[in-house]
């Protein structure tokens, strides 16, 4: 795969581009489209940005949202776009099925296909680009790739916001371990530029509806099973509580980290009946790997302490299957949970 600095030298001259991201978009998945997308714009290109999938409303206060193409909405604008553009960017993941429905126009497109990701295994139908597992984000691969095309200059406000949505979710509230001395020396830049944290955090996380915090009381009262032994906690949650409580699917994001605000609780699972299959979400702290555990037992991956993955089993059954998989690793989790402090 060449370079983003190759890419560069193609960039010279105005070309079409679209960036699109993964199904279901996050803060990291949009804020670092919409940063490339403010940035490129700035170059004198023209960009759009597509989504598959319609978005979060925790997402759309975000510079430019409101701009983005839905491909579940405007699907034949979308392939217009697609069709038409010099260069593809995929943004926050690896291959093109995790756009799910718009992986065969993506598939057909003739653009010059570039990633910017920091998900492990990239796909080879890349020909330019960076995958760097160790970023804690693809909003801070997208500064890096702005400051090292000289671009500081075109670095305002708006691109700023939405890069620290992106960051700041993927590391947890700069928790996690992929919070490095970069991430930190990022933040207090975009501070520079006259970003205030304060209220990005409060239109990312403070944005509840009345369902959704009773919910995540029914789920943490009734739903949460702990197996100390393990230092592990599940959430289980069926169609039937989705249902009660009228939550969406971005309505349960964020759960699965609640049990690790227990003590004794490294690993945290978040299992729920979907349309089609069992949805799951794995949390650690500390040294255990859930990126590991869920590709070897629910195909799925992710990154040291958060990953998802998916059963086609019944929910009861994924349960049963969890609870002997933690058991399995149970010393693991022991001596994890002897070395934390
Ligand atoms: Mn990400």
């Amino acid at each position: 795969m060449k370079s983003l600095d190759a890419l560069n030298s193609f960039l010279t001259s105005p070309k079409k581009i679209v960036i699109t991201h993964h199904y279901n978009a996050d803060a990291d998945a949009l804020g670092s489209s919409l940063g490339l997308f403010h940035y490129l714009n700035q170059k004198g290109h023209q960009c759009v940005v597509i989504s598959p999938n319609s978005m979060a409303d925790f997402l759309l206060w975000m510079p430019g949202a409101r701009e983005v193409l839905l491909f579940d909405k405007h699907a034949e604008a979308c392939k217009k776009a697609v069709s038409e553009a010099d260069v593809l960017f995929s943004l926050d993941y690896n291959q093109f099925s995790r756009t799910k429905f718009l992986a065969p126009v993506l598939e057909q497109s003739n653009a010059v296909k570039v990633i910017i990701d920091h998900h492990l295994f990239p796909d080879d139908v890349f020909e330019y680009g960076l995958s760097l597992p160790d970023k804690s984000s693809t909003c801070e691969m997208v500064y890096d790739y702005i400051l090292s095309s000289s671009g500081e200059y075109l670095l305002n406000l708006d691109i700023a916001r939405c890069l620290y949505a992106g960051v700041m979710t993927d590391t947890g509230s700069f928790r996690f371990s992929c919070t490095t001395p970069s991430v930190h020396r990022m933040v207090a830049h975009l501070m520079e530029k006259g970003l205030e944290t304060a209220a990005i955090h409060t239109a990312v996380f403070d944005n509840y509806q009345e369902n959704r915090l009773r919910f995540l009381g029914f789920v943490l009262s009734e739903r949460l099973h702990l197996i100390p032994e393990a230092h592990a906690a599940i959430i289980s949650v069926s169609r039937n509580d989705l249902n009660r409580f009228n939550v969406n699917t971005g309505d349960s994001e964020g759960i699965v980290n609640y049990p690790l605000s227990m003590k004794q609780v490294l690993f945290s699972i978040f299992i729920s009946e979907r349309e089609d299959e069992i949805r799951m979400s794995f949390r650690s702290k500390g040294q255990f790997n859930v990126n590991e555990f869920a590709r070897k037992y629910f195909q799925g991956g992710g990154h040291h302490n958060a990953a998802g993955g998916k059963s086609e089993r019944s929910l009861q059954q994924t349960f049963e299957l969890l609870i002997q998989y933690i058991q399995e690793n149970q010393l693991l989790l022991q001596s994890c949970y002897a070395e934390s402090l």
